[in-house]
Parts: structure tokens; C-alpha cells; sequence
């Protein structure tokens, strides 16, 4: 089933130059990058986005992080992307992230753990529609799709 994650390359890795190295294993593995765009996340869509988190001893220090300076936000799309790519970010908690994820590799500390990707096809629409309208989504073929895909 061909789903839509959402996928944000967060302000550490921005700053660290880490979005070649990290848009690069995406897509290598095959998915296709249908957005993407850097924005300064205002409080507003910070405290929306980590709504779920607002009673959390961390969500202060998680909303000024995030909003702390320019992110990289994209819709990626592939067949069972949503639960692939949080595979390929790794556990919350880099330390214990397996090596070969992407926070296994470059992070080290969960406050900067330098990529969010969505955890379901629920919050996957939610966090979509959050920060893109619907024009911002551009669809297109892959010419080498058939060598991806079997069916
Ligand atoms: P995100 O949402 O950023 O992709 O991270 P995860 O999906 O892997 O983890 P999460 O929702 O549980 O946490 C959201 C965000 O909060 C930070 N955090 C988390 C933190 O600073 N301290 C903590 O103890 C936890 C659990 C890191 C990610």
C-alpha cells in the first residue's frame, strides 16, 4: 500500500548540513520526495504539531528547540513508507538508536535528535495537512519505478 509519511529534518541537522546525507538514504532506499520546503516553525504550529506531548515535563524545551531556527519539512512516498522510514530514523533516544539509522549514525542526545517522521497513518494525514496545503504536493512517475517494484 503506497503511503505518505511526513518527514522533518530538524534544526540541528539543518545547522550540522546534514540534509544531503539524510534526503540521500531516502532516496537511495527508493521513496520519492513529493515536498518539501524550509520554514521557521512558528509557537503556534510547534505546540499543534506536539500536541500529544503538552503535558510532558520536555515540551517546553521540545517547542523551543524546533522552533529555534530554520527546519527542512517533506512528504515522502512509498509502498508501507510511514512504518520503513521510522526504521530507517531509529529510536528517540540516539544512544540507543541502532547503528546504521539515521540517528544511530549522526545524533547522540534525544533533545537533538535531528529528524521527525510520522508513527502512523494517522498522524501522518494530521501532520500533512499541518504544515502543507494541498498544492504543495506534486506527484510524479519515477522512470526506474518498475526496478523498484515488482508489481
Ligand atoms: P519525533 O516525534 O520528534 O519524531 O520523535 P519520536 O516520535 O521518535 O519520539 P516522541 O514522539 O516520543 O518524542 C517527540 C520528541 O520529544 C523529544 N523528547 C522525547 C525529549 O526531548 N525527551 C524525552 O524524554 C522524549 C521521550 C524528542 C522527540
Amino acid at each position: 500500500m503506497i503511503e505518505k509519511s511526513f518527514v522533518m529534518i530538524k534544526p540541528d541537522a539543518v545547522k550540522r548540513r546534514l540534509i544531503g546525507e539524510v534526503i540521500s538514504r531516502f532516496e537511495k532506499r527508493g521513496l520519492k520526495i513529493v515536498a518539501a520546503k524550509m520554514l521557521d516553525i512558528s509557537q503556534d504550529l510547534a505546540k499543534e504539531h506536539y500536541s500529544e506531548h503538552k503535558e510532558k515535563p520536555f515540551f517546553n524545551d521540545l517547542v523551543e528547540y524546533i522552533t529555534s531556527s530554520a527546519v527542512l519539512a517533506m512528504v515522502i512516498e512509498g509502498d508501507e513508507c510511514i512504518s520503513l522510514i521510522r526504521k530507517m530514523v531509529g529510536a528517540t533516544n540516539p544512544k540507543e538508536a541502532d547503528l546504521g539509522t539515521i540517528r544511530g549514525d549522526f545524533a547522540l542526545d534525544t533533545g537533538r535528535n535531528i529528524i521527525h517522521a510520522s508513527d502512523s497513518v494517522q498522524s501522518a494525514k494530521r501532520e500533512i495537512a499541518l504544515f502543507f496545503d494541498k498544492s504543495e504536493i506534486c506527484p510524479y512517475q519515477m522512470p526506474d519505478e518498475h526496478l523498484i517494484y515488482e508489481g
